[in-house]
């Protein structure tokens, strides 16, 4: 009896993830705050990488305001990674656009295993 419980529960508990997994998805934004939906930036930033930093400490950004991130690589293979934004720009995928309607700090970090200074490339996205 117990056991048959213990078995509802977790097709509850089950659904009720799914269910929320697919609202979430339908939203087509992340659980960050930031919607990707192609609308016409109204300010850019560059993010260059070489081996092995990017080519600015800080990059600063508005709330609000969509914005185009252009990842180039300089330099050796990298690639960008903010995961706190759900962002992921490579070679292949140079670009995005996003809006953020949160203020804070993002780290930047390098996605492409790229050598002895991999670990170091990191960098702050600043929303302000
Ligand atoms: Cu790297």
């Amino acid at each position: 009896m117990k056991k048959a419980l213990f078995y509802m529960l977790s097709c509850v508990l089950l659904i009720a993830l799914t269910a929320c997994g697919a609202s979430e998805s339908s939203s087509n934004s992340s659980n960050s705050g930031v919607t990707d939906t192609g609308i016409a930036p109204a300010a850019e930033i560059i993010i260059k990488a070489t081996d092995y930093s990017f080519d600015q400490q800080e990059y600063r950004i508005t709330k609000g305001v969509p914005v185009k991130i252009v990842f180039e690589n300089e330099k050796g293979n990298h690639g960008v990674m903010i995961p706190g934004l759900n962002i992921q720009l490579s070679a292949k995928k140079s670009s995005t656009v996003i809006t953020p309607d949160e203020t804070g700090e993002y780290e930047i970090i390098c996605s492409v295993f790229c050598g002895s200074g991999h670990g170091g490339m990191v960098s702050k996205l600043i929303v302000e």
